[in-house]
């Protein structure tokens, strides 16, 4: 039987994680939370496959080329904030997925406090850093196999 499939989508300027604003973003890069997710999904023997873009649309071409996968975690950046097109690949594809932010949006300017992702969402994690990524991750794990 092949192993379920979980993605990890990231959106615009996740590719700086760990370069700049460590005291906002903490100091792990991109690759660094791919592997520590590569590591979960090993432990928990499930596939685990990793895309980011800085491009609204390359992120919806993503998310519906996800649909046969058992879950997505995604940190849509700043388009959380604005995508409808986002929104809506999420509401076509119905996969489960879990929406993570590294920083505590609450705690920031108010125009991060709306999401147009939430209500859609299985969970939503803020605020945990990079080991937001694993929490989800683990999640949609158990999510897939109850
Ligand atoms: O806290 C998060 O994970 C965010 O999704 C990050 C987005 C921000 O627009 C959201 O409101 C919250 C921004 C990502 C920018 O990433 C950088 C990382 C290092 C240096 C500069 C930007």
């Amino acid at each position: 039987m092949t192993r379920p499939t979980f993605a990890v989508l990231n959106g615009p300027n996740l590719n700086l994680l760990g370069t700049r604003e460590p005291d906002l973003y903490g100091a792990e890069r991109l690759s660094d939370i791919q592997q520590r997710c590569e590591t979960v999904a090993a432990e928990l023997d499930v596939a685990v496959e990793f895309f980011q873009s800085n491009h609204e649309g390359a992120l919806v071409d993503e998310i519906q080329r996800r649909r046969a996968d058992s879950g997505i975690v995604l940190n849509a950046g700043a388009y959380t904030h604005t995508s409808i097109a986002i929104r809506d690949a999420l509401a076509a594809v119905q996969v489960p997925f879990v929406e993570v932010h590294v920083s505590n949006v609450f705690a920031r300017e108010d125009f991060r406090h709306r999401s147009y992702l939430s209500d859609l969402a299985s969970g939503v994690i803020v605020g945990c850093g990079a080991d937001g990524y694993e929490f989800a991750l683990r999640r949609l794990v158990v999510l897939a196999t109850a």
